[in-house]
């Protein structure tokens, strides 16, 4: 039972929700002081012993009751939190003198038994207890808990704001916290990398960052505030969808970064895309669906009436976003949610400020795409021709031709037929119906992965801000996936996992080992299951995965089959097997478990082949957005590199557009690849890893054997073995010096960045456990929380004491 400490007011006043405000006349950082003391302690009688308020009881009354109030104030607040907490988190009593509610279970370095049962036992207990984080030294461990839980508040914000990591139960605040203060303090770019399996919670793990990261960059702009919280929403309506394992997976892989001034007050966004799962667009597996804002704009439109508006049926819904017939007009009419989702989509444009005419564009590109789905073709045979073809519902034709803004003569041309130019001569050939089906389907995951990539950088544009000086990078790709039939998408999006295991791996083990090495440093050497192996099968040149799969999309005559046989005679290792009797197949070890890939479509898909015909048909378009999505020149008016290596093909070769030398899928994953990982290495990384309990999406259901497989794979017990054994941060000398020579020298004192210096600082703050190597000092990750924060207490006193001699407190 939990025991109501303070009467809460029913109806707070506002002000007790900004502490800021209590303070009104104070120095704000002298109110930040006693803030954040008062968290770390949060007891009266600790606070008025505070230097700051001893001396000011005496001085000035009215500032002792200013005073007074902020306390009491933010006591309540503080405790109200708390209480919550204790509550609704972790269900147990709270202790009135607990300053430090830290367990030992919270960590699993803390576990002296250090097997797979513990670990799975530890994690079980305190799954059902709701406690879904736990730490794994600086690293956090994300159960999903399949249920809301009333742990992400405002309250909750605060609560984990700027205090030690062990003054509160684990948490992904907590996480969001040590990045946003790595960044203040060291004025250093972060970068925190969300993994686990599709389905384990990374994208809302990524929201909850973002939500606690704009509480905490605040600053006064509020409106800023709200647009960056509406960027997730609106990108994802776009880039996500209903897949057999989660009803919001994401279909792209996203790297936001929060940009931030030198003070820590947020400034801006920046998104980067990674593979948009097009192919969603035109086909979806059974029991999947398209991508999401196709059925928030259908029934948003359906509800206000406003379909024949876009020109589209009302009696049924599109082919492109109906592959169950029935299913989705049957959704449509009887919930209402994706017609409120929709309003939510029009909220976040306006929000984040794009023009009406904009919004307008892009509804009208949408129906477009579902128009064009919905064109159908027929063969005309004659004596002479038999591989012709035309449009026998012209109506379709004409409403994505008029939702286009193209002629629909000409769009039928370009589907039906194309030029090629042979010795210096255009000659036009006929499209076969099968071919001008694949021509339209190509037409409309072109026409959605530009608009795609339009939306993401025109919010680019929107959020930008150059003053920003440093920024908190979020990982959040498509998990691991293994189907029951896997296709292209999954080699790619198990190839983005297999690349951000291995820069875990290089993170936690390889450069740490190294570095003890190097620095005579005599360390525990740990066994881990290395990837580079595999990530070589895939990436490397010219005998990879992706380069043999590139140079048979260049061949004419290739087939899927070809491919799988060239796979077969040149990858000759343990990771890759093709199983007998199955032709189009291969299988292929990888670090989170086997997954058996079907190649039909491979090369289709890698060519990704958008006919010039096309292209030069939605150039005409009169519709702004559309002409800029298929024009040169690019990056500044935000064309993604896809636009820009067509048009380099087209100024190149303008007779080949449509042969196989232009840029494929695999290349340009390569480069997404390579892009992704430069922006990730220049920042500090911190990891979250997610973990997906079972398989069935219920809450407090936790799987012994699920839950295994994937601690095993992510290297879970190895992590808890280095971490209690190993040193997370080493500091050169002298960087080392720099930081904290305040811990023990005076401030006009000028200590030299040496070994002396560093072990003067280390005994002053009464550490144990660290270890100096030649050039670098080695530090448990709980080390450097503790310096950073006798580093600020330092530091706060020296303001304090300032602002006394500068006369600030009246
Ligand atoms: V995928 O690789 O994009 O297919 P994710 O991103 O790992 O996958 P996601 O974050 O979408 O998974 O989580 C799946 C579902 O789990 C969500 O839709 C929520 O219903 C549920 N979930 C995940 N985390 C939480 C949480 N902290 N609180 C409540 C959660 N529900
Ligand atoms: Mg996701």
């Amino acid at each position: 039972p939990v025991k109501t400490l303070f009467k809460i007011p029913r109806n707070p006043p506002p002000t007790l929700l900004h502490p800021e405000k209590w303070c009104r006349g104070f120095n704000h950082f002298i109110s930040q002081c006693l803030i954040k003391d008062f968290e770390k302690r949060p007891s009266v009688t600790h606070l008025l012993e505070h230097p700051f308020i001893r001396q000011a009881r005496g001085k000035d009354m009215s500032l002792q009751k200013q005073l007074a109030d902020l306390i009491q104030a933010q006591e309540q607040l503080g405790f109200v939190a708390k209480i919550r907490y204790e509550r609704i988190h972790t269900r147990r009593p709270y202790r009135v003198d607990a300053a430090d509610k830290y367990s030992l279970d919270d960590d699993l370095v803390n576990l002296e038994v250090l097997d797979e049962d513990t670990i799975i036992h530890q994690l079980q207990k305190r799954y059902v207890d709701l406690q879904i984080y736990t730490y794994v030294g600086d690293i956090l461990i994300a159960l999903n808990p399949f249920q809301n839980l009333s742990i992400y508040s405002p309250q909750f914000s605060k609560l984990y704001h700027g205090v030690k990591r062990s003054s509160n139960p684990p948490h992904i605040f907590a996480s969001a916290d040590a990045a946003y203060q790595g960044m203040v303090t060291f004025s250093k770019d972060q970068c925190i990398i969300i993994s686990g399996e599709s389905g384990a919670g990374k994208t809302e793990s990524a929201h909850l960052i973002v939500q606690h990261l704009t509480f905490l960059g605040k600053a006064n702009n509020r409106a800023l505030r709200e647009k960056i919280l509406q960027v997730n929403p609106l990108v994802e309506a776009f880039g996500n969808a209903c897949t057999a394992i989660n009803d919001n997976s994401s279909r792209f892989g996203k790297y936001l970064e929060m940009m931030f001034t030198p003070t820590g007050a947020v400034m801006g966004a920046k998104i980067s895309e990674y593979l948009l799962e097009k192919s969603r667009v035109i086909k979806q597996a059974v029991g999947e669906k398209n991508f999401h804002i196709f059925y928030y704009i259908y029934a948003g439109l359906f509800h206000q009436k406003k379909l024949s508006e876009y020109r589209l049926p009302e009696e049924k819904p599109p082919r492109y976003i109906d592959n169950e017939t029935g299913r989705v007009m049957q959704d449509i009419i009887t919930k209402d949610s994706y017609g409120r989702q929709f309003e939510a989509i029009k909220h976040c444009f306006r929000i984040i400020g794009f023009t009406d005419e904009e919004v307008h564009s892009v509804y009208k590109i949408l129906a477009g795409i579902l128009n064009t789905g919905n064109i159908e073709f027929a063969a005309i045979s004659s004596q002479h021709q038999t591989d012709k073809s035309e449009v026998p519902n012209a109506e379709a034709l004409d409403n994505a031709a008029v939702l286009l803004s193209i002629g629909s003569e000409e769009l039928q041309e370009a589907l039906t037929s194309h030029c090629v130019v042979t010795r210096g001569e255009t000659i036009i050939r006929t499209n076969t119906v099968d071919k001008a089906a694949d021509v339209r389907d190509a037409m409309s995951k072109a026409l959605y992965g530009r608009l795609f990539s339009w939306i993401v950088n025109r919010i680019n544009t929107l959020l930008h801000n150059a003053e920003s000086r440093m920024n908190v990078g979020i990982l959040d790709i498509f998990g691991f996936e293994n189907f029951t039939r896997n296709s292209f998408e999954q080699l790619c999006i198990n190839i983005a996992n297999e690349q951000i295991q291995f820069y875990f791996n290089q993170h936690i083990f390889a450069l740490e080992q190294m570095e003890y090495q190097n620095e005579g440093i005599d360390a525990t050497t740990v066994e881990y299951e290395d990837n580079r192996p595999l990530l070589d099968m895939f990436l490397q040149k010219p005998m990879g995965v992706l380069s043999l799969l590139d140079e048979e999309s260049r061949f004419p005559q290739a087939t899927d089959l070809t491919l799988v046989d060239k796979f077969e005679d040149n990858l000759r290792c343990k990771y890759f097997w093709r199983p007998k009797r199955v032709e189009l197949c291969f299988g292929i070890q990888h670090y989170a478990g086997k997954v058996l890939y079907d190649a039909y479509g491979f090369l289709e898909k890698n060519r990704d082949t958008l006919p010039a015909d096309i292209v030069v048909v939605l150039r005409t378009s009169e519709n702004k957005l559309l002409q800029q999505l298929f024009s040169s020149p690019l990056t500044k008016t935000g064309i993604s590199l896809h636009s820009f290596i067509d048009t380099m093909e087209m100024m190149r070769h303008p007779e080949e557009t449509t042969n196989m030398k232009r840029q494929t899928v695999a290349s340009y994953f390569r480069y997404s690849l390579m892009d992704l990982l430069s922006k990730m290495v220049v920042g500090q990384p911190h990891f979250v890893r997610c973990i997906k309990p079972n398989d069935h999406r219920e809450a407090l259901k936790f799987s012994q054997e699920r839950v295994l497989v994937q601690l095993r794979y992510t290297g879970i017990l190895e992590t808890v073995k280095i971490r209690q054994q190993g040193y997370s941060h080493r500091i050169l000398f002298e960087e080392f010096v720099k930081r904290y020579y305040y811990l023990a020298f005076k401030a006009h004192q000028t200590p030299l960045g040496s070994r002396e210096s560093c072990i003067a600082i280390l005994e002053k703050s009464k550490l144990d456990n660290w270890v100096l190597g030649k050039t670098k000092v080695f530090l448990k990750y709980y080390h450097i929380e503790q310096l950073n924060l006798f580093l600020r207490e330092v530091i706060g006193r020296v303001v304090i004491m300032q602002a006394y001699t500068k006369g600030w407190l009246g």
